[in-house]
């Protein structure tokens, strides 16, 4: 098949993870070449300055662009239905160089109440150091949230479903608040990816992700991506990006390419997994509260279809008993393995208040819903019978009090 043979703008999700960016070399490879080269030579100085001066495309410097980062750049563009993006060397890459781009000292930014450690750090206490003032909202209080803004707010920033208890946030409500107040909305969509989710329909003006999770899916690679307008991409990358230098490394976007082509099946492997595993928890005696947003008495099944079209592959829930309950189980886990990230084939298991959520203080923790005993659990690929006896031999071990001190009426799926 010819780059011509048909509208790319025409296919579906699961060909654009495959097909999407893609440009044939010279010889005709049929998987992208990985451009491992820091710099391109210029035939003549007459060159190099036209391409400095923006006055010829091409190559300079991979800070600046590199064929294979392009690939992945148009490949994640166009999933996410946006035109332009930009690849970072982290998640938190992402986060920052999409955000600093627009604010300035005085600026005011409103940021989601329940978020991922590292971005809460970020902005409570980076941000502040630079004058740009940041106010933790509950986004699924439309009302409340309203009254937050102000006119100098610049950007809304929000995660849904968030890490780490799947809170949900319904994107077009706070695009439209946002909208009124000429403010931008960036939603982290780390969690669902574009193939159950994309922001944009829903009027994200910037999308984010951390690309260490579903969209490499092999636990190899840390990198992030924004995407968004040709416009809000050229003055990330000719600001944040190229100054600030968190860019991402060809090898890294080769990687990702790679991992893309099944980002489809993945998906579809991860959900069936999740909802098995959200099952086989709900009904266990020793579990006190699930957040899944797959069950059908989730705050998330309003949005079932409209902005959300699949529950995403991970779970939070809270055993019966303290913290040493938690982690006595999770120390007799033997396939299922303890540690951050998510989205990989192995199946992850941590606890949010002593790792990745650590960075939040005690109180920003308690006003978000994340208990000490909260775990989560990012439901891998293997066989389901094996995570499941896994879970299930780690769980006996939780002592009969836990079982004990269920209450006759389990709590099912709520957050704070
Ligand atoms: C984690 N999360 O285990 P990187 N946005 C979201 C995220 O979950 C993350 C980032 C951005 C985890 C990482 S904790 C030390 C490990 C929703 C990362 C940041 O910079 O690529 O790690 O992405 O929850």
């Amino acid at each position: 098949m010819r780059d011509n043979d048909n509208d790319k703008s025409q296919w579906q999700p699961a060909t654009v993870t495959i097909h999407g960016g893609r440009r044939r070399d010279e010889y005709g490879a049929l998987v992208a070449p990985l451009y491992q080269t820091a710099t391109f030579a210029f035939t003549n100085t007459e060159q190099g300055s036209r391409r400095f001066a923006g006055e010829e495309f091409g190559y300079i410097y991979s800070r600046l662009g590199n064929p294979t980062i392009t690939e992945l750049e148009q490949r994640v563009a166009a999933l996410e239905g946006y035109p332009a993006a930009a690849a970072t060397a982290t998640g938190m890459g992402a986060v920052s160089a999409a955000l600093l781009a627009f604010v300035q000292q005085g600026d005011h930014i409103l940021v989601s109440d329940t978020i991922y450690g590292c971005s809460f750090a970020l902005f409570s206490h980076l941000f502040s150091r630079f004058g740009i003032a940041v106010d933790f909202v509950d986004m699924s209080d439309a009302k409340h949230l309203a009254t937050m803004f102000r006119a100098n707010t610049k950007l809304v920033f929000l995660e849904t479903p968030a890490n780490p208890h799947l809170k949900v946030v319904d994107i077009a409500m706070v695009s439209e608040l946002a909208q009124q107040f000429a403010a931008k909305v960036v939603v982290d969509n780390t969690f669902m990816t574009p193939l159950l989710q994309q922001p944009r329909k829903q009027g994200a003006d910037i999308v984010i992700h951390s690309a260490t999770k579903y969209l490499n899916g092999h636990g190899d690679v840390v990198a992030g991506i924004i995407c968004a307008s040709a416009e809000d991409i050229e003055l990330i990358k000719l600001t944040t990006l190229k100054d600030m230098g968190a860019t991402m490394s060809p090898h890294d976007a080769w990687l990702i390419l790679r991992g893309l082509k099944t980002l489809d099946v993945r998906m579809q492997r991860h959900c069936i997994n999740a909802r098995l595993v959200a099952e086989f928890l709900r009904d266990h005696d020793a579990v006190k509260t699930i957040y899944y947003p797959g069950f059908t008495d989730h705050p998330a099944q309003t949005l079932m279809g409209s902005q959300m079209h699949g529950a995403g592959a991970v779970i939070a829930f809270e055993l019966a008993g303290d913290i040493d309950t938690a982690r006595r189980m999770l120390d007799h886990l033997q396939l299922i393995t303890i540690a951050v990230s998510l989205g990989d084939a192995e199946t992850l298991i941590q606890h949010p208040a002593s790792m990745t959520h650590s960075p939040f203080t005690p109180e920003a923790r308690a006003k978000a819903g994340i208990s000490d005993n909260l775990i989560r659990l990012s439901v891998g690929l293997e066989a389901i019978d094996d995570i499941i006896n896994d879970l299930a031999q780690a769980l006996a071990h939780c002592g009969s009090e836990a079982a004990a001190n269920v209450n006759s009426t389990k709590e099912v799926l709520s957050h704070g």
